[in-house]
């Protein structure tokens, strides 16, 4: 009869902790699926890391922060023109928002992830982990793929 009870009292245990769940809006990473990761190949200093962040959540979310294992140090960047009137990076006041149901895209020449003090090369085929942490403290882990890119070589303003 006791085990019958704890039996019964976990059941209600699980059951409550379920409905608490449900309630709860969904947190930003739960929201955001992340494809197309990949960064810039180079051999050590600074390279940059780009990808498709998608909301299908109901609210705006906001990326505050990345990280990766093969820089000690990242940072959101946009790109802007400069007095001079050539194109310069820096980084991006508020970090990167994706308005509800929509995407935001990384791309060469615009809003990037960048890598700082990369000290190992980083080479075609290497792949590696990438994490976004969004304003409500959650983050989401995705894949990047080291890629050769030529184009967009901005200057860094900071
Ligand atoms: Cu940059």
């Amino acid at each position: 009869m006791k085990i019958f009870r704890t039996a019964l009292l976990v059941a209600i245990s699980a059951a409550a902790l379920a409905g608490c769940g449900a309630d709860e809006a969904p947190s930003e990473a739960d929201s955001v699926t992340i494809s197309d990761g990949w960064i810039k190949s180079v051999d050590t200093g600074m390279t940059a890391g780009f990808a498709e962040i998608r909301n299908d959540g109901a609210e705006q979310v906001r990326v505050v922060s990345a990280s990766t294992p093969v820089a000690p140090m990242m940072e959101l960047h946009e790109v802007v023109p400069s007095a001079d009137g050539s194109m310069k990076m820096q980084p991006k006041e508020g970090g990167f928002t994706v308005a509800a149901d929509d995407t935001t895209v990384l791309a060469p020449g615009g809003d990037h992830l960048m890598l700082m003090n990369v000290t190992d090369p980083l080479t075609p085929g290497i792949d590696t982990d990438i994490t976004l942490t969004f304003e409500d403290g959650s983050s989401t882990t995705f894949t990047a793929q080291v890629r050769d890119f030529a184009g967009a070589q901005e200057n860094y303003s900071g």
